[in-house]
């Protein structure tokens, strides 16, 4: 049986980029012969889950140069099965795996590392291979098996690239970041940052991130747990949590401790899953952020240091700026962003904008306002949030017009009225997330919670009961979410 590996397009590209080198490599190396030394270690690491699990294989090469490799394994029985895999084309005959090395990846020069992975299945015993085999020679190494979602970020990205997020990847593959070791959305991306009118990534192509906004998290807390976050990551297939921390309403201006606490526990629950988390300064009325202007710097230092290492962490410093200017809104930002670039000098940062994040178009005004007056940081993006069933063409006219010029991230809607509740309107609903996808811009849909509201993509009492995935404890906007979001993404890796 032959798989087609996941990566094939992105595989075939990278061999191009790295041909050169591995040319090289192999001309400057003597000759593979018969009594070549020989010998390998492999280093297996997988997490596993109820049914499926991601295996990942480090093969370092020991013996003499190679300019081609096949890596064997066996599984304990043939209940395991490679699905989909990537930097290796895969077959599978009961339970032995082989593995043949693409052409940019087969020249591995004495103690030089290569490494693959894949998604399986399995239905009978825990997947773990024994007996790899590198050219025919038996290998050492060690072999790690973790239940996943586990809170380490052993899901997370390989080496993220150069410490400057403005700077293109480097066109030496030996500094480029090498390809993904996992399958998830930040084990792909890695560390984002904005380039021209996108959101890019570590290899710094334009991507999109399509996921979920919590409730208001001084409400909603019992949502938001290990299975309801499995099932946004992995039957949802999100790339992106948006966490709301309400700043008022009995929220962080409440208990700043406690809240900055329960934010950085989503942040581990997010990033343990692959997942992006959005830190949402949940601010609405009032619409002045200058009100909490003081409680966003405290807070901002205390999220920006404390997850500073990371790279699934984007910062939104205002929900709905209202009633005030934009010349207060940037004067807002330019004093938050360098307390969050201080202790996390990285990361994307996003800014809302006046009428309740609409460009300023529900308070009569529109984008030029923004286009002519930026926030003066780097690596910033501007907010923009409609809901379907009350805002119609002349807003989408105006975030396509804005984001011609404007990096723009959706980081809240509804397919429903802006009180949160009404029909649900799947058409106006449809003409949005067509426009995002095309323009690439990223979205969060709010909400992923079991409110009694029609915004919610839960039926009420769900979060009680404890099951998440599946749709038959979806109301018709959840129906919806699901639908869209779990689509494959699309993220170039060259
Ligand atoms: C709504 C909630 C609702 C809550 C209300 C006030 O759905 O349960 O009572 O806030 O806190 C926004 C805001 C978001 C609103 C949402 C729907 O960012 O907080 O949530 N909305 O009204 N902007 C436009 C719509």
């Amino acid at each position: 049986m032959q798989f087609l590996p996941r990566a094939s397009r992105r595989s075939l590209v990278a061999a191009g980029a790295v041909a050169a080198l591995a040319a090289g490599v192999t001309a400057a190396l003597p000759a593979v012969h018969a009594m070549a030394a020989t010998g390998c270690q492999v280093t297996y690491t997988a997490n596993t889950w109820a049914g499926g699990f991601t295996g990942n294989v480090a093969i370092k090469n020991l013996g003499d140069a190679i300019s081609s490799w096949t890596l064997k394994w066996t599984f304990p029985d043939s209940g395991q099965k490679v699905v989909q895999g990537w930097s290796a084309t895969y077959s599978q005959s009961g339970a032995n795996v082989t593995a043949v090395s693409m052409d940019y990846n087969g020249a591995l020069a004495t103690g030089a590392s290569t490494t693959i992975g894949f998604n399986g299945s399995w239905s009978t015993a825990n997947p773990t291979p024994t007996s790899f085999t590198l050219n025919g020679v038996l290998c050492t190494g060690s072999t790690t098996t973790s239940p996943s979602p586990s809170a380490s970020p052993s899901r997370s990205a390989s080496p993220s690239p150069s410490a400057s997020p403005s700077k293109s990847p480097s066109p030496s593959p030996s500094t480029s970041p090498s390809t993904p070791t996992g399958t998830t959305p930040v084990a792909i991306n890695g560390q984002l940052h904005v380039c021209g009118v996108n959101l890019c990534n570590q290899y710094n192509k334009a991507i999109q991130l399509r996921g979920m906004s919590t409730h208001g998290l001084q409400w909603f807390a019992s949502c938001y747990n290990d299975a309801s976050l499995d099932a946004l990551a992995n039957d949802w297939n999100a790339d992106l949590l948006r966490i709301a921390m309400y700043v008022q309403e009995q929220g962080y201006e409440t208990n700043p401790t406690a809240f900055t606490n329960q934010v950085n526990a989503l942040v581990d629950k997010a990033q343990a899953r692959g997942m992006y988390a959005l830190i949402d300064f949940h601010t609405l009325t009032p619409g002045d952020p200058t009100y909490n202007l003081d409680r966003a710097k405290t807070f901002f230092a205390a999220v920006a240091a404390r997850n500073a290492a990371k790279n699934n962490v984007i910062y939104e410093i205002t929900n709905e700026p209202n009633g005030v200017s934009w010349q207060t809104i940037k004067n807002y930002a330019e004093q938050v962003i360098p307390v969050i670039r201080a202790a996390d000098p990285d990361a994307v940062v996003i800014v809302g904008t006046r009428g309740w994040s609409s460009l300023g178009v529900s308070e009569g005004g529109n984008a030029t306002e923004v286009i002519n007056n930026k926030v003066n940081a780097q690596n910033v993006m501007y907010t923009f949030h409609f809901y379907a069933a009350s805002h119609k063409d002349n807003y989408r006219a105006e975030l396509e017009r804005a984001a011609a010029s404007l990096p723009m991230f959706v980081t809240e809607f509804g397919t429903v009225t802006y009180t949160g509740g009404g029909a649900f309107d799947q058409s106006s609903s449809t003409a949005w997330l067509d426009t995002l996808d095309r323009l690439k811009i990223s979205y969060a849909n709010w909400t992923y919670s079991d409110a009694s509201e029609s915004s919610a993509a839960f039926k009420p009492g769900t979060c009680a009961g404890g099951q998440y995935a599946g749709t038959s404890v979806l109301q018709d906007s959840g129906l919806f979410m699901r639908s869209r979001i779990r689509t494959a993404d699309n993220f170039p890796t060259s």
